[in-house]
């Protein structure tokens, strides 16, 4: 294929010339452009929009980063996310960053290079590692500094929901598997499970912290590893694909949900339906959180200066058929 340089050549005229036609960074006479329209049509050369982009720092390019790609709660952010830059003309690079840091940090400098417009970082592993550079970044849950915009649900009222539609439905001994603690939005489910946990003496409360990868393969021999799981009976899970695989466990083990374990997990993921018994969880309001997020990020990248910070999301109770509450509280 023809490059800029041949075109020039074509053309008889200078290649900064050419460039600055291509770029539409300066003056060109009517005479040159009409002599490198001709040699674009001879060569049938079609300029290279990422090139030209990335020259005049203007990509329509959102870098989107995603801490587990197998994750259906995360699958379907970024299909909204997708669906709604792109109504705006936006395309998305999408990384997946496993949750690892070196991963992540080689996907910034990826992204850098190629002059992304802006990159919604989700459950950065490495904050420190946006502080400094000059690109609108918005986190999801974990934050950066307090100077970028966080969007993220209310985990901490949701955890306290979950433990609440528990104990409505008549469990007492209640054990929640927590996430790991580098995921803020677990611990913030955590902090409100025990906060309502405290208003009920007649509960007994135990929690369980969960550490692997979250690959499924991973998942489960950590879940099966969780002692006397089977003593509980109600148990609230962090997320919902981790529900799906103590459900899956207490199955195996003869357990009857939701007769002898009520479980609850956590995301309103479409997993959930599909269970059997289909899974009671708390809603993430994913079309909410991709809207507002999409939203800011092109408020930003305009150059608008926003004021709030900070950007918690309602959650609410979604009852199905693994817990026995009737009354969904939020
Ligand atoms: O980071 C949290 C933990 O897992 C996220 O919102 C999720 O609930 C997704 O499944």
């Amino acid at each position: 294929m023809a490059n800029i340089r041949e075109i020039a050549k074509r053309a008889g005229i200078g290649i900064a010339t050419v460039s600055r036609y291509f770029n539409d960074s300066g003056y060109v006479s009517e005479e040159s452009r009409e002599k490198i329209r001709k040699a674009v049509e001879e060569l049938d050369y079609t300029p290279n929009a990422l090139a030209r982009a990335i020259f005049k720092k203007n990509t329509k390019i959102i870098g989107l980063m995603i801490p587990n790609i197998t994750n259906p709660f995360f699958n379907q952010m970024v299909s909204e996310m997708e669906k709604l830059f792109r109504k705006q003309n936006y395309t998305i690079i999408l990384c997946n960053t496993d949750d690892d840091k070196e991963k992540e940090q080689f996907h910034i400098e990826t992204l850098r290079s190629y002059r992304v417009a802006g990159i919604v970082a989700m459950r950065t592993m490495t904050p420190e590692s946006y502080r400094n550079i000059d690109i609108p970044v918005i986190a999801f849950e974990n934050q950066i500094s307090p100077e970028h915009i966080t969007v993220a649900s209310d985990n901490y009222k949701g955890g306290m929901a979950a433990f609440k539609h528990l104990y409505d439905g008549g469990c007492r001994k209640i054990l929640h598997i927590q996430g790991p603690e580098v995921f803020i939005a677990t611990t913030e489910r955590l902090r409100g499970f025990i906060e309502a946990s405290k208003k009920k003496k007649d509960a007994l409360v135990d929690v369980v912290k969960l550490e692997t990868d979250f690959h499924i393969k991973s998942l489960e021999p950590a879940i099966e590893n969780i002692k006397n799981i089977t003593d509980y009976d109600g148990i609230f899970v962090f997320n919902d694909i981790s529900a799906a695989v103590v459900m899956k466990h207490l199955h195996d083990l003869g357990v009857r949900i939701p007769e002898q374990t009520q479980i609850i997990g956590f995301d309103n993921s479409f997993l959930g339906e599909l269970l059997l018994p289909s899974l009671t969880t708390i809603d993430q309001p994913i079309k909410q959180l991709g809207k507002i997020t999409t939203d800011l990020m092109i408020r930003l990248i305009n150059g608008e200066e926003i004021d709030q910070k900070e950007y918690y999301l309602k959650t609410t109770v979604i009852k199905r058929s693994s817990t026995l509450g009737k009354i969904a509280t939020s």
